[in-house]
Order: structure tokens, then sequence, then C-alpha cells
């Protein structure tokens, strides 16, 4: 059941503008920046922000992607065990500062699996984290240094986020399940 609309598409649009003026003011122009979107929607977060960096600082940012679902520790209590997409990130992550991105942060044990997906691919110089909804319920100590909106959740509320790749046009919702 729905219980609101968090974002509308032209309010996404301008958080993801300032989210990358925030990275670019940060990390210094982005030169050694590399995005990892967490699969699914934290992909079309990490194209969409890299072509806004690249737009801001006029030089190409690296873009890649992780699909941790093999390595939640959460398997046994959320349904069937997920096909396991091994393998490439897409860019060279070693000594880069990779700036992890994600829809909606909750538990954060994602963003966990995530560090140690990433970390059998290289040492980057430094990671942080970007989340578009950060919704509360944090069961580890893992917090978001970019966020789009705080969203405080009941555990029987979702948020929807959707995004135009994914699912043909963008809004995020606040649901009831
Ligand atoms: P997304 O990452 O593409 O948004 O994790 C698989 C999908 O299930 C996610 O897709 C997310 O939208 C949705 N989802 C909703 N609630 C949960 C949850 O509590 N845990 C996980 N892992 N996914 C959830
Ligand atoms: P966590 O591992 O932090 O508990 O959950 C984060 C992951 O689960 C994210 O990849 C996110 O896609 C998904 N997730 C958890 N809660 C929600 C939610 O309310 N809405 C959406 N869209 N995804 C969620
Ligand atoms: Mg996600």
């Amino acid at each position: 059941r729905e219980k609101g609309r968090l974002m509308s598409a032209s309010e996404i649009d301008r958080t993801l503008v300032r989210l990358a003026h925030q990275i670019v003011e940060k990390h210094n122009g982005g030169g050694n920046l590399g995005l990892v979107g967490i699969k699914r929607r934290g992909v079309p977060l990490a194209e969409r922000i890299g072509k806004i960096i690249e737009t801001i600082e006029k030089q190409p940012v690296e873009v890649g992607s992780l699909d941790i679902q093999f390595y939640r520790d959460d398997l046994s209590t959320s349904g069937p065990r997920p096909t396991v997409t091994p393998g490439a990130i897409g860019f060279d992550i070693a000594d880069r500062d990779i700036i992890l991105l994600d829809d909606v942060l909750y538990t954060g044990r994602t963003i966990r699996a995530a560090l140690d997906a990433l970390f059998d691919h290289g040492r980057p110089r430094s990671v942080r984290l970007l989340v578009l909804i950060d919704r509360g319920h944090r069961e580890l100590p893992i917090e978001a240094q970019f966020v789009g909106r705080v969203v405080p959740t009941s555990s029987r509320e979702i948020i929807e986020v959707k995004l135009s790749e994914v699912d043909g046009a963008d809004q995020v919702l606040l649901v009831e399940r």
C-alpha cells in the first residue's frame, strides 16, 4: 500500500547533481575516482553520477558494478539462493578512491558484503559510500558519506526506488508491506 511519494523524477535529478558536486568537492576534482554501483539499481545511479561528474570536471570517470548477492551472510533467511554473478567490476580498483553506490541503505549487510567483494579485486586507496535513501535500522557499524535523503522507516515499510533504466520511470515511494 502506497503511503506517499518521497521523491519525484526532478527531485531525483537535483539530488544526483548535488551528490556529484559533493563527491567532486571531497575528492579534489575526482581524477582518481572509481564509481562502483551495486546491482541492480546502484548501477544506473553510478552511471548517472559518473556522467554528471564528467560534465563538471571535463574528464572521464571510471564506472563499474558489483553483484554482491553471493556474499550476503543472511541468504538462508531471504529465500532461494540467488544466482552468482562472478567477476569483473569493469576497471582496476587498485589505488583508486572508490565510491560504492546503492539505492537504499538498511541493515548495512549488503555494504559489508560489497566491501568483501571489492577487496577480492584489489586494494583501493579509499572507499566511501553513497546511497539515495538511508532508511535506518543499521545492524553493523556502516555509514554513508554521501546521502540523498534520510528517511526514518518502520520495519513494515519499504522504500520503492524506481529508476527509468530498470523500471521505465523515476520516482521514490514509501510503501507499507
Ligand atoms: P535493487 O537493489 O535493484 O533496488 O536486493 C534485491 C532487490 O530487492 C533490491 O533491488 C531491492 O529493491 C529489493 N529489496 C527490498 N527490500 C529488500 C531487503 O530488505 N533486502 C534486499 N536485499 N533487497 C530488498
Ligand atoms: P541492507 O543490506 O543494508 O539491509 O539492505 C540494503 C540492500 O537491500 C540494498 O541493496 C537495497 O536494494 C535493499 N533494500 C533494503 N531495504 C530496502 C527498501 O526499503 N527498499 C529498497 N528499494 N531496497 C531495499
Ligand atoms: Mg540496492
